[in-house]
């Protein structure tokens, strides 16, 4: 009893004198900005203590934090519990995070120190690699294997994150293939046309998965992001361009979007990728309002989507014709002046993830020319709650959800 006592007496003294040595007057806005920022004091203790072990850096369970704050830091033992519920990174998801706006907002995001960005990637070494010479430090990435063009591989997915024990704060929907030259449709493994199966149901499958683990999270910002654009939007000169969008009634997408039952157009018609693109993001736009309707009054989550920019020298255009890569990016430079870099872009979604003032949910975000946010409108389809719900619907049962 008397060497246990003498243990826990040294305990207090250790733990009292650490406290004087490092304790620093706290700023108030150092531990609540976006509700992440770890105060020196913290910073120091969190990197002795955790260094070493990956998950735990990572994935750090609140609790062990909250334990260490109380016992050391008076001044944090005021904050509200508010405030004690910041004392971590944010974990945030990009799909696609292997190049272009994708990896631009990993990159943005890791630089500010608070948010460990899990990577989820087709192809994981060129992911790493990506990260590498993005200069992305490695306590601040995770890479982990997605194929957004396999169902079984998105389930996979969700096991494999949720055995990594992180909690999800931020879920961003970003990947995307287009395909504008392909004469003939190819197919998603469950036989859905690539580019719908891989940008739309990919996605509407994993944010629903993970739709859960979002709703766990006691991070003060949860957020579900769902890239969109401009060119699935028929209110603009860019979305008029032909092929336009266009979902009509859905016949394709009910039939499954393969050419045994039905088309693989969603409206039904003839294959044509550079609409089957096009089409994905209005369904890509629609879902996240679906999501607002159906989730967020409950969940507290913030659905957002967005339209970044003309990133026009991303690997998106990759199989387009040479001459349209030459010539795309001058035209969106010096002419529509619609053209952003790949790291503007990617600053701007690193805003929609966690800037406190973007947090309104249900906003299709874009910015003006001197690169300030607004909330713009979707085209009347785009924001057609009828067909949103009825997007909703069939999705649910071609991913085996219904
Ligand atoms: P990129 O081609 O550079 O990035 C797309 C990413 O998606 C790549 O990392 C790619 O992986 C990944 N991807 C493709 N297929 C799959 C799959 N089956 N499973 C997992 N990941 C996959 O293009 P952008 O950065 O331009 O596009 C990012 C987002 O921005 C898209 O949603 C796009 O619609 C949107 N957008 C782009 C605009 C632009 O002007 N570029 C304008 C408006 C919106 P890999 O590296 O292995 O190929
Ligand atoms: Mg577009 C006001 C101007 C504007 C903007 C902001 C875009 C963005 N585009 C504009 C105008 C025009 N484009 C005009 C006037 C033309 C006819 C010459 C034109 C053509 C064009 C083509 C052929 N634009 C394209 C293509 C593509 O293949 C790209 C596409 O549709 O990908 C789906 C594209 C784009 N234009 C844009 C943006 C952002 C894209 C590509 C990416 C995307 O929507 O994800």
């Amino acid at each position: 009893k008397l060497l246990l006592t003498s243990i826990t007496g040294m305990i207090v003294a250790l733990t009292r004198l650490a406290t004087c040595l490092t304790n620093k007057p706290i700023a108030l806005k150092e531990t609540t900005l976006f509700g992440v920022a770890l105060p020196t004091t913290f910073k120091a203790e969190f990197n002795s203590s955790f260094t070493g072990n990956k998950i735990l850096r990572n994935g750090l369970s609140v609790k062990s934090i909250r334990a260490q704050t109380a016992t050391t830091t008076p001044a944090i033992n005021q904050a509200s519990s508010e405030e004690k519920k910041t004392l971590r990174k944010g974990n945030a998801i990009i799909t696609g995070a292997s190049s272009g706006l994708g990896l631009a907002t990993a990159k943005a995001l890791a630089e500010t120190g608070k948010w460990n960005v899990i990577m989820a990637c087709r192809n994981f070494l060129k992911a790493e690699k990506a990260a590498k010479a993005a200069g992305i430090a490695k306590e601040n990435y995770t890479v982990m294997h997605l194929d957004l063009a396999s169902l079984e591989s998105v389930r996979q997915f969700v096991d494999t994150f949720r055995r990594s024990g992180m909690p999800l704060d931020v879920l961003v929907c970003n990947a995307a293939v287009y395909l504008p030259t392909a004469k003939e449709p190819t197919f998603t493994a469950e036989g859905f046309e690539l580019s719908v199966g891989t940008n739309h149901l990919g996605h509407f499958l994993l944010s629903r998965l993970l739709l859960d683990d979002l709703k766990k999270t006691e991070y003060p910002q949860k957020r579900l992001i769902i890239v969109g654009s401009i060119t699935g939007n028929t209110n603009t000169l860019a979305g008029n361009v032909p092929p336009k969008a266009n979902l009509g009634d859905l016949r394709g997408l009910a039939g499954g979007l393969n050419e045994l039952g039905s088309s693989s157009m969603i409206d039904g018609g003839d294959f044509d990728g550079a609409k089957a693109y096009k089409d994905s993001k209005v369904c890509n736009m629609l879902t996240m309002q679906e999501f607002h309707r159906r989730y967020h009054e409950q969940t507290g989550i913030t659905f957002a989507s967005l339209y970044p920019g003309c990133i026009a020298e991303t690997g998106l255009f990759r199989e387009h014709i040479p001459l349209f890569r030459i010539l795309f990016p001058p035209f969106q430079k010096y002419i529509t002046k619609g053209y952003v870099s790949e790291e503007e872009a990617g600053k701007r979604l690193a805003q929609v993830v966690s800037d406190p003032s973007l947090s309104k949910s249900g906003v299709y975000w874009s910015w003006n020319k001197s690169s300030s946010s607004f909330e713009n409108q979707l085209s009347k389809e785009a924001s057609d709650e009828e067909k949103a719900r009825k997007l909703w619907e069939v999705s649910e049962k071609l991913v085996g959800l219904a």
